[in-house]
């Protein structure tokens, strides 16, 4: 196991269409173990596969408090194949935007198929905190951030800030050659 870095934006894997994943081997279950145990430090409630700069229709996810349980999902393939009319507005945070916060309304209950770590066909009924992450980490397999959700008066406050902050953290987020 191992704790990968987390692309911060404006990177460009946070903005590419993900692949779906083919096969799923012993490769794509070692990275979607590092991408719980990534997360658990983050510590985040859910991370897709981009944020960690491999551009494959792969999440995690585990909404459950820290003192309870934990209920790890790893999540191959999602497709979204039904959303209520229903909007549930949250105040929705990203790993990828450290420390920014904003309000963004999605549909409150979906329905997600996907493919476990085993290849087998499952079916997530969501809704609450679930749903606004599932629909979170899914709109990063499309190159969708949170922000993109907001208008873009409150976009620009939320990219000047993270600019600002990583400038003060000593960190440029530089896209290298390869
Ligand atoms: O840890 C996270 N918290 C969160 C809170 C509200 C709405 C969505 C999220 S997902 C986020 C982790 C992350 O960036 N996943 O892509
Ligand atoms: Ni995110």
């Amino acid at each position: 196991m191992a704790i990968l870095p987390i692309l911060v934006a404006p990177h460009p894997v946070l903005r590419k269409k993900c692949v779906p994943v083919d096969s799923i081997g012993d490769t794509e279950r070692k990275l979607l173990d590092d991408m719980l145990e990534t997360m658990y430090d983050a510590p985040g409630i859910g991370l897709a596969a981009p944020q960690i700069g491999v551009a494959k229709r792969m999440l995690v996810m585990d909404i459950a408090r820290a003192n309870d349980a934990p209920t790890p999902l790893k999540i191959i393939n999602p497709e979204i194949t039904a959303a209520s009319e229903e909007l549930y507005s949250y105040e929705e945070g990203c790993l990828s935007y450290p420390e920014q916060y904003a309000d963004v309304k999605r549909p409150a209950k979906v329905t997600v198929t996907y493919l476990d770590e085993t290849g087998a066909e499952q079916v997530l009924e969501a809704e609450g905190l679930t749903a606004v992450c599932i629909q979170h980490e899914i709109d990063h397999l499309d190159g969708i951030n949170f922000v993109d959700h907001i208008s873009s008066l409150k976009r620009g406050m939320i990219m000047r800030r993270l600019k600002k902050e990583q400038a003060r953290m000593g960190k440029n987020n530089k896209v290298t050659a390869d």
